[in-house]
């Protein structure tokens, strides 16, 4: 399917999804946010995919943010059905069955920064650039910045940058843990691609239970996020790839998993 404001490339395992909005900084306006919604139905039914990448087209940014002129005329109603089709995909991207990779190629404000914070793992490039401006514009958080950043930064440093609105560099971002890496602009998409294919390599189900546990089990309490674990943990027994992966390691050969 042909979409206006995203590129889909598949390639073997892995599927980049790129924001293709690039003279309005890859903004995200309902249109965008409604693609990103069914192109994640997408990729969720499709299970040649095993990890997703997502990225910014241009040289400048990821997403710059929920899309201002769009906004700057809503009323509370609008502003209301917005919030809640940001809130909804981005949850959908959350819970989407493979691992998510966020490759940050620039600016990642205001929505784009809760874009990224929606995705498994982030990568930078140095030029990327983090913040949360809404309190500039008049505005709070609106797509599970309030909650995401808090969790992923502690309350703190989430509140000072949710009060401030003020921009931090990709090192800033890596010495917060809102990001895992930093790379070269010039090496961001190798670095991220590399990563996706070792995931791609390990046992899809597997893997898509541990996405599953800790998205699911990181808002449950300390005990029924372990009772969860353990039934992801029993479910691995009834693929065939936990018996090739623990035979092969018996039998001291590198597991070749199929997928079943
Ligand atoms: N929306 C729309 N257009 C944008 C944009 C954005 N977020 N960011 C950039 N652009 C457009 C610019 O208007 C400009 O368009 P033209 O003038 O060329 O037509 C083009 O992209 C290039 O931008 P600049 O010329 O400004 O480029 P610079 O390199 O000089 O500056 C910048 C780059 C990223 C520092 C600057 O563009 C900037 O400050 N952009 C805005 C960043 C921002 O504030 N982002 C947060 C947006 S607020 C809620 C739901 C959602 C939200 C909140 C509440 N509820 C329902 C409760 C979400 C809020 C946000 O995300």
């Amino acid at each position: 399917m042909e979409y206006a404001n995203l590129l889909l490339e598949k390639s073997g395992p892995i599927a980049v999804l790129t924001f293709n909005r690039p003279k309005a900084l890859n903004a995200l306006n309902s249109d965008t946010l409604s693609e990103l919604s069914t192109v994640l139905d997408e990729l969720g039914r499709d299970s040649s995919v095993k990890v997703v990448i997502l990225t910014g087209s241009g040289e400048k940014a990821f997403v710059a943010g929920a899309d201002i002129s769009q906004m700057k005329d809503f009323n509370p109603l609008e502003g209301r059905r917005f919030g809640q089709l940001g809130q909804a995909t981005f949850r959908k991207l959350e819970l989407l069955p493979q691992p998510v990779i966020a490759a940050i190629n620039g600016f990642a404000l205001g929505g784009g920064c809760e874009l990224a914070m929606a995705c498994d793992i982030r990568l930078a490039s140095e030029n990327a650039k983090f913040g949360q401006p809404e309190v500039t514009l008049g505005l709070t958080a609106g797509f599970g910045g309030t909650q995401r950043l808090p969790r992923l930064v502690g309350t703190g440093l989430a509140s000072e940058m949710l009060f401030t609105g003020d921009i931090i560099d990709a090192q800033e971002a890596y010495r917060i843990g809102l990001v895992n890496r930093v790379y070269t602009s010039g090496t961001l998409m190798e670095e991220a691609q590399k990563l996706a294919k070792r995931i791609a390599g390990r046992a899809p189900a597997a893997v898509q239970l541990s996405k599953s546990a800790i998205q699911r089990g990181t808002n449950m309490d300390l005990d029924s996020a372990q009772a969860y674990e353990s039934e992801v943990f029993a479910l691995t027994f009834s693929t065939q790839d936990q018996t090739e992966g623990c035979t092969a390691f018996v039998e001291k050969r590198k597991a070749v998993f199929e997928g079943r």
